[in-house]
């Protein structure tokens, strides 16, 4: 089947498990596959008269463009800090649920959100699955850096774990992408042969000065729903 196919068959098994009358306030992520899942919530809630009053807390300008054309109730972690599920799709998902997020550039949101769930629930189509990081997705773990700071950075990361930290160049604007928070982005493209811990490796470069948050989602994930080229849906947990 075509990948948005699979996402959707991703996103709806997602939404129909994690998303019910008890769930008062849902993240929502940012990318291509957390559309289809904001399209399902908006189904239940407009065809199906149901999920009535729920509260959704965006993760980007993108998912709270999406929340708002959708007319649904649109929330911040001023007022919904206790998210009951947060929902967002991943560049590339390894056997012990590590994630790369930031392929969409709002990961320093994603990150945040995620953090105030109880349930993350991850959404992708089949071609982010790996054994290994590295396998499926080649550009790079997204960092989100302080303007003045990306080269002192990028020369940090690569000294202390090699490969090679590019500044992330818009395509319709000239010069770097400008984030959400009005931020840049690096894209470390690590040594895929090297074995890397990576909870020590989001360890250590979070603690780099000006940087504010790495793409490496580490012990985040409470399940991931995979849609596949067959038709079916794997849960991975
Ligand atoms: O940028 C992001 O973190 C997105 O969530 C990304 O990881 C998934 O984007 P996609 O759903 O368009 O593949």
């Amino acid at each position: 089947i075509a990948l948005d196919a699979a996402k959707k068959l991703a996103a709806r098994a997602a939404v129909d498990q994690w998303v019910t009358e008890e769930t008062k306030v849902v993240g929502i992520g940012s990318g291509s596959t957390i559309v289809f899942v904001v399209d399902r919530i908006a189904e239940r809630v407009w065809k199906e008269g149901a999920l009535s009053d729920m509260i959704c807390v965006p993760s980007s300008y993108q998912a709270r463009k999406l929340i708002l054309d959708h007319n649904l109730t649109l929330g911040d972690l001023d007022r919904n800090c206790r998210i009951d599920v947060y929902i967002d799709g991943a560049d590339e998902v390894d056997s012990g649920m590590v994630l790369i997020k930031g392929g969409g550039g709002c990961l320093m949101q994603e990150k945040i959100v995620a953090s105030c769930a109880k349930s993350v629930i991850i959404i992708a189509d089949y071609t982010k699955k790996s054994l290994r990081l590295g396998e499926q997705w080649c550009k790079g773990i997204p960092i989100e850096v302080a303007p003045m700071a990306y080269v002192p950075i990028k020369h940090k990361i690569e000294e202390l774990f090699g490969g090679e930290a590019q500044l992330r160049i818009a395509l319709k604007k000239a010069g770097p992408i400008v984030t959400d928070n009005g931020n840049f982005l690096l894209d470390w493209r690590f040594v895929a042969k090297r074995e890397y811990n990576w909870y020590e490796v989001n360890l250590a470069i979070s603690m780099i000065p000006g940087v504010l948050e790495t793409g490496l989602f580490v012990d985040m994930a409470t399940k991931c729903y995979f849609g596949m080229a067959d038709g079916t849906v794997k849960v991975q947990s």
